[in-house]
């Protein structure tokens, strides 16, 4: 690992580290100090280290990319699976030098592998991102969802405590909008009581809830974005916008015909996960640990996602459009709007990206996915089968 070292003894000026030499660390307040042979020789000024799980999702690569170019030393927790699940990191992989950024196997499932991971990487900073993060899906794998969006919570907030029991360490939890249910209130902000919707929400609110009483009963420094839908060029194929984005391009490459959706009155706060991941770090820079909603502010339907996507490519989308009924939610959440006001006044964050922007940036980056698949289309390739339970 690449440090330099500020010598307070002179002698230790003289002194050039030998791999074999052995030297400890301990840490007071966000510095490290270091000891040879039980005597204080320095201040090693060592890169600020941070854990993100769910490295390989959307907010994963922009986290990691933000914390990159901030001097961080970038841990991530990858789960183990036959075939690579890095596409959304592979530029960074060739960008960044192998000690700035480290990739682990692990898994949220996983308990004692985490609290090993947390005390050998020994973050400054642990972002918990990793979920099954789609909410039709949970209502299919309930118990799984809160395994991992529950459970899986806990099992980071303990790896947390134990570390912290030796060194300070900043936790973020990836909480959600969806949390808020059908509210009342028209502007959901960080008192408007929950009222989950979905397995997914509830396992949500679980984790909300135990990082506020990690906070409360150990001290731990711990918070919670709640975060309404954010999302990019690098969204999950299944969610709408991308679902979207991603058959606009084809249709108007002629490599799909139609797009099956379902609720189109559906109203959410849409915003870019490049501006999200921003407000997740200055949340761990504030003094005082908090929970914080992120939002535009602005609420819009699927229908006005449709009309701006189709639009930016001369469609008209109710020529392309069609219901079904398997994408509809037992349960549906009509209409979220957050207040950011608080984020904006504390953290000093606001959005920087309009829904219209996110629809064009999120069109083009698709549009030119296609012609590239239009492009590779002749050349003999695998197939892959879809999945039955692909919503
Ligand atoms: P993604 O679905 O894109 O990414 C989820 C990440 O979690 C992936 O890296 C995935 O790994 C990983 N993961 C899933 N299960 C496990 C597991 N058992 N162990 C370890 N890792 C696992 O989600 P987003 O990036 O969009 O969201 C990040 C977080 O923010 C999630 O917790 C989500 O619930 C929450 N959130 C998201 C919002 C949004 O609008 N995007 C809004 C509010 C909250 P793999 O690549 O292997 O699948
Ligand atoms: P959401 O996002 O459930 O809000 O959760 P999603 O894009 O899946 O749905 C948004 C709205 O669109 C409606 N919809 C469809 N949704 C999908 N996925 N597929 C369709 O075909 C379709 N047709 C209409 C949905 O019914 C819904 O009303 C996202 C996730 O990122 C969560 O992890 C996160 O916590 C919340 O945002 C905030």
């Amino acid at each position: 690992m690449l440090f330099s070292l500020r010598a307070e003894d002179p002698a230790v000026r003289k002194w050039t580290p030998r791999r074999r030499d052995r030297f400890d660390f301990k840490h007071e307040n966000q510095n490290r100090l270091l000891f040879f042979r039980g005597q204080k020789v320095g201040t090693v000024d060592l890169p600020r280290r941070a854990l993100v799980t769910g490295i390989t999702g959307q907010d994963g690569s922009y986290l990691a990319e933000l914390l990159l170019s901030k001097g961080y030393q970038v841990h991530g927790l990858v789960r183990r699976s036959s075939l690579s699940s890095q596409s959304r990191l592979s530029h960074l992989c060739h960008q960044t030098r192998e000690e700035r950024l480290k990739l682990h196997y692990g898994d949220l499932a996983d308990g004692s592998g985490l609290t090993n991971l947390v005390l050998d990487i020994e973050p400054d900073e642990i972002y918990n991102l990793a979920a099954q993060s789609h909410v039709r899906t949970s209502f299919d794998k309930p118990v799984y969802t809160v395994d991992i969006d529950a459970l899986g919570v806990l099992r980071m907030l303990e790896a947390t405590r134990q570390l912290s029991k030796h060194r300070p360490v900043r936790f973020y939890q990836a909480s959600s909008s969806e949390m808020f249910g059908n509210s009342k209130e028209a502007l959901q902000n960080e008192s408007t009581p929950f009222r989950p919707r979905s397995p997914y929400a509830c396992a949500k609110v679980y984790g909300f809830h135990q990082t506020v009483n990690y906070r409360e009963a150990y001290g731990l420094f711990a918070c919670n974005g709640i975060l309404f839908n954010h999302e990019s060029p690098r969204r999950g194929e299944t969610f709408v916008t991308r679902k979207i984005t991603r058959a606009v391009g084809k249709i108007r490459e002629g490599l799909q015909k139609t797009v099956l959706l379902g609720n189109l009155d559906s109203r959410r706060d849409w915003g870019f996960a490049g501006d999200y991941v921003d407000a997740m770090w200055r949340m761990l820079q504030q003094e005082i640990p908090e929970d914080f909603v992120v939002a535009t502010g602005t609420t819009h339907s699927v229908r006005d996602f449709l009309e701006l996507a189709f639009h930016r490519v001369g469609l008209n989308w109710q020529d392309y459009v069609e219901h079904d009924p398997r994408f509809l939610r037992p349960t549906e959440i009509d209409v979220l709007q957050g207040d950011a006001t608080h984020a904006r006044q504390k953290l000093g964050w606001t959005p920087g990206t309009s829904f219209e922007q996110l629809a064009v940036m999120m069109v083009d980056a698709d549009w030119k996915l296609a012609r590239d698949e239009k492009f590779l289309a002749s050349a003999p390739r695998f197939g892959t089968q879809k999945m039955e339970n692909d919503f």
